[in-house]
């Protein structure tokens, strides 16, 4: 049977003209060094070269030959065997067999955008890099978000930490802020990274459980290293969900060091402060998106961002002059601390969007190479020993994951200031080096290239002078003893919501657990450094009892000079408005369709999206014959995946979403959630047929639109309705 694809081909003489495209070859000399600007658009200008629109043109083998039949290989008779000569097939299959390349090992699940960064006009007193010199020049980014336990494949609403990975592509070269959405981490020297992600990952004898830490050898481990408590107690909260990237904080983790003009070098912790306000997901929703939309938080993203509903982030800094080191009760080289933002306030210094979605995930996506090694004059790394481990880790694992030392040729890696060195050959080499000489000092080709003076106005990247004068040991400084002071502090920092929410997810996590000696370890001896309260509440639901004092000894519970710091909450930086939020509209035949274009077209005005939704995708006659066009069903987008829900007038609609256990359903998953319902007119009623509480916080009742308008909005800000919080968790699922 011939299977030809159908369509008309474009006649012979317009195919060949389009053909005649001449292709492109990537610019390896670049644009001359001394000329060089970016501007907002240079990394797309840049990338523009290597990007291949195969509209028009003809399909062909990679050497160049027409192919005429792409739907059957060569065979010694219609009904014979496949003949090995059929080149054309085998290099199909054999590129096809090679497509994958190995995943990252840790943050294999991720998500990108692209954008750029434009400092505010403060920004240059604290560091000479090119980036932060001007505020009206914006500098393109490239953003990868991620999840850190899961494979690819693996579910977006996890409880993880998310990676927050910034490439600034600067006319200094690139700069890579690769930080977590958590601010702290795990351990404090990085040769204990693999420990920690071969204890966090999949187990190794059957590969459970996927993208989650509730199991046996993470708890064993983090049970074991006392270090680990402040950021398992984050992994805890819902900050391990968040409802958006947008919603999501950024940290650079470690303290690094910005360099101003005069060459004074400063402690600084680096800060992305969204502009949304922070959210999370609570943990059944999380779960129920596992299911329902795996790709939850990506398609959010990539939906918005094409919607031309950007992700904006405030950058800022945390600034410790080098006089004040030792300043603290805590050491700031120490990975497992934060500075208090009550203590040293973080200055904004400017902001980024995130505007465009990739082209192709693969090309940029999976193949962008972040490592925090790569920065420009102005900015330098501290002594913190998980940061100099990454400063090695980051370039090693890109030769294996991306075959090779030239993975930097690779368009989306690729700084998009000229770049020339004496570095040649390799797998995969683009560039055709010209010229004979390969090596310096030379003679031969004008000693070109040749080096720049390290003086700020001349660019060339000079490392910090830090003195250093120190016995080489294998040892870690007592000043890294406290592993429990900032636990107590976050917990204390945690509204009552949280703190349940918290509670519930120890007891969730240690259920999973099997190992009863690795439970009692962690209620036991962990929990009761952090809160004897927190200890007894886990132990109460295990079984297990809390002893009366905290058990480990005093150098680690530290000593807090703070009792609370309200920044720790996500309650501190609700949105206050409804910008970027999904509503969900509620109808079925017989629908006010009035009120219908009324509500879409005010939540609009508002910068949120009214989502209508129906029974079915079929169009819905509306109460005075006007039809409606459902955006998504019940079942197709379905509570979880929105932030509120209004249910308009029409009896007929409000009668037949009554009947319907999705209806009712919709309403009471939204109730458990905590999310803020509206009802107008006779939609009323489908709170009624649904058991769902009239007279309540965040539930709207009114006659016309205009009458829940206002305190939807108000109600909304608020994200969620935490008042209804205890009642919730009784409901069933
Ligand atoms: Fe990473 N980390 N990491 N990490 N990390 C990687 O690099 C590593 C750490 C972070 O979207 C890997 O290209 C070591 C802290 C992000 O592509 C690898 C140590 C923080 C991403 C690696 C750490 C991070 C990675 C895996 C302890 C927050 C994803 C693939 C010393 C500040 C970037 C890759 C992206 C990825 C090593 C600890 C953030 C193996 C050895 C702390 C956001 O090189």
């Amino acid at each position: 049977m011939s299977c030809e694809p159908s369509g008309t081909p474009p006649a012979d003489e317009e195919r060949l003209t389009m053909a005649k495209n001449p292709h492109t070859t990537p610019n390896s000399g670049g644009p001359n060094d001394k000329d060089f600007k970016t501007t907002e658009n240079s990394k797309s200008e840049h990338l523009e070269a290597y990007r291949s629109d195969a509209k028009g043109h003809d399909l062909r083998t990679n050497q160049g030959l027409r192919i005429s039949d792409n739907h059957n290989s060569l065979k010694a008779g219609e009904r014979g065997p496949t003949l090995m000569e059929d080149f054309i097939f085998r290099e199909k299959l054999n590129h096809f067999d090679n497509e994958r390349i190995p995943e990252r090992i840790v943050h294999a699940r991720g998500a990108a955008a692209h954008g750029y960064f434009q400092p505010y006009d403060n920004a240059a007193q604290f560091s000479k890099a090119g980036v932060f010199q001007d505020p009206k020049k914006k500098t393109p980014v490239f953003v990868r978000f991620s999840t850190v336990q899961g494979a690819r494949g693996s579910n977006d609403t996890v409880r993880d930490v998310r990676g927050f990975a910034t490439k600034f592509y600067t006319d200094e070269g690139n700069w890579d802020l690769v930080g977590n959405d958590m601010p702290v981490f795990f351990i404090q020297d990085a040769i204990k990274f693999p420990d920690f992600v071969h204890a966090v990952k999949p187990e190794p004898h059957n590969e459970i459980p996927q993208g989650q830490s509730a199991h046996d050898t993470f708890w064993d481990f983090v049970s074991l290293m006392p270090e680990s408590t402040h950021m398992v107690l984050w992994t805890m909260s819902d900050r391990a969900f968040p409802r958006h990237y947008r919603n999501m904080e950024g940290f650079g983790v470690h303290t690094f060091r910005l360099i101003d003009k005069q060459g004074k070098a400063r402690f600084v912790k680096f800060h992305w402060k969204p502009l949304a306000g922070t959210c999370s997901l609570i943990w059944d929703e999380a779960q129920k998106l596992w299911g329902r939309d795996p790709d939850f938080n990506r398609r959010n993203m990539w939906d918005d961002i094409e919607n031309g509903d950007f992700l904006e982030y405030e950058f800022g800094i945390q600034v410790v002059e080098e006089e004040d080191e030792h300043s603290f009760n805590f050491d700031i080289l120490d990975p497992t601390k934060i500075i208090p933002e009550e203590q040293v306030p973080v200055i904004p210094i400017g902001k980024m969007v995130l505007n465009r979605n990739p082209d192709n995930y693969f090309a940029e996506t999976e193949q962008v190479a972040f490592n925090p090694a790569n920065i420009v004059p102005g900015i330098d790394f501290s002594n913190d020993p998980l940061l100099q481990g990454r400063l090695f880790s980051y370039l090693d694992t890109q030769m294996l994951r991306l075959g090779g030392p030239n993975f930097h040729e690779i368009p989306i890696n690729q700084p998009v200031c000229p770049f020339h060195n004496n570095q040649r050959d390799s797998m995969h080499r683009q560039t055709i080096n010209k010229g004979q000489a390969s090596y310096e000092p030379n003679s031969i080709d004008g000693g070109w290239p040749s080096e720049t003076p390290a003086a700020p106005e001349n660019g060339g990247f000079e490392s910090y002078q830090e003195r250093v004068d120190a016995h080489k040991v294998r040892a870690r400084s007592e000043s890294f003893g406290d592993h429990y002071s900032q636990a107590t502090l976050f917990w204390n920092s945690q509204t009552e919501v949280e703190k349940e929410h918290i509670i519930a997810a120890y007891t969730f996590e240690l259920s999973k657990v099997q190992r009863p000696w690795i439970r009692e370890r962690v209620i036991k001896e962990i929990l009761p450094n952090i809160d004897l309260d927190l200890a007894r509440r886990v132990g109460e639901n295990h079984g297990v009892d809390v002893p009366n004092t905290p058990p480990a000894p005093p150098e680690q519970l530290g000593k807090s000079t703070m009792q609370e710091s309200p920044a720790l909450s996500l309650m501190s930086r609700l949105p206050g408005n409804i910008k970027g939020r999904k509503v969900a509209i509620l109808v079925a035949d017989g629908v006010d369709a009035g009120q219908v274009e009324t509500l879409k077209k005010k939540l609009e005005g508002e910068g949120a999206q009214g989502m209508v939704i129906a029974p079915s995708m079929a169009p819905v006659k509306g109460a005075g014959g006007k039809s409606v066009s459902p955006d998504e069903m019940l079942n197709g987008l379905p509570s979880v995946a929105v932030d509120a829900v209004i249910v308009p007038g029409g009896q007929q609609s409000v009668d037949m979403l009554s009947k319907a256990g999705p209806g009712r359903y919709y309403l009471q998953e939204a109730y458990k959630h905590l999310k803020v319902i509206a009802a107008v007119g006779e939609g009323q009623g489908l709170l009624a047929a649904a058991d769902v509480p009239t007279q309540e916080e965040g539930i709207l009742l009114g006659g016309k639109v205009d009458d829940i308008f206002k305190p939807f909005c108000e109600a909304l800000g608020k994200h969620r309705v935490w008042s209804r919080d205890a009642k919730a968790n009784d409901m069933p699922a």
